[in-house]
């Protein structure tokens, strides 16, 4: 068998004859990139038959750093403290044993991250929302400093929702008007509030504000996870034309957060 460069870069590459090892004709240094060669190979037939082959050649720089791992990733509390480094640590290696600056390349736009370009510590440095981005995808480059050659890792950093976000009514208060010829169990009204965190930090319980001094907790009644306001005993317009209460939306966050709203009813006369 013998064995030919049918294409691609001969001024770089030749292919023993022979034994089909691939040389090199020249420093392959300052080409850091990838090759592809077509290599043949013929019988010794009086019509030889051939077969091809292709080669990938990859040059790799001897100085790039090669990070420690493949990627990085931690979890954090949207509230996290500012400028405390986090946890994770993007560290590379040169193997020629130089110096190594650090720096984020890509994913930090709005420079809510800040990494130390001699230590790859990366810190939170601007206030961040689970609201508004619940992940970050950064890419940190590790750079040879004599040589300038870099490698590249991917970090990714994942918020977790907080208990910041209170409850809010969809109405800043509420008014209507009931028949006193109502009869008890009937609907008055229902309350609606809303709450932008996630899981049992959105989850809304509804109460009424025990006030002794109007006693709605005797007339109205709450359905602690719908909003929805009964009539516990009917109204009577002669004794008390109108009724005021306060109205309590809380979430399940820990620490929870709550908002009220006040609803004003009218009783008409029959
Ligand atoms: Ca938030
Ligand atoms: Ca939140
Ligand atoms: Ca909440």
């Amino acid at each position: 068998v013998r064995y030919e460069l049918i294409k691609g870069h001969g001024e770089l590459f030749k292919v023993q004859r022979e034994t089909g090892d691939i040389e090199i004709k020249q420093s392959l240094e300052g080409h850091n990139r990838e090759y592809e060669l077509l290599v043949a190979a013929y019988d010794k037939g009086i019509t030889p038959c051939r077969t091809e082959v292709t080669v990938h050649v990859k040059v790799i720089d001897r100085s790039m750093p090669v990070f420690r791992k493949q990627f990085y990733s931690e979890i954090v509390a949207e509230n996290v403290q500012l400028h405390s480094p986090l946890a994770l640590s993007v560290q590379a290696e040169s193997p020629l044993g130089r110096k190594l600056i650090y720096s984020i390349v890509k994913g930090n736009e709005l420079e809510e991250f800040a990494l130390d370009f001699n230590t790859g510590v990366i810190s939170v440095v601007d206030e961040l929302d689970y609201e508004q981005q619940q992940q970050y995808e950064l890419i940190v480059r590790a750079t040879d400093s004599v040589s300038g050659v870099h490698a590249e890792v991917p970090v990714s950093i994942v918020l977790q929702d907080v208990n910041d976000c209170p409850p809010e009514f969809t109405e800043e208060s509420y008014n209507v008007s009931i028949s006193e010829a109502a009869p008890f169990g009937t609907l008055v009204l229902t309350v609606v509030a809303r709450d932008n965190d996630t899981g049992i930090n959105q989850k809304i319980s509804y109460s009424i504000q025990v006030d002794k001094s109007n006693n709605a907790t005797d007339y109205f009644y709450i359905v602690e996870d719908e909003g929805t306001v009964y009539l516990k005993q009917s109204l009577d317009h002669e004794t008390s034309p109108s009724h005021h209460f306060v109205v309590v939306a809380t979430d399940q966050g820990a620490p929870s957060l709550s908002t009220t709203t006040h609803v004003w009813l009218t009783v008409l006369d029959m």
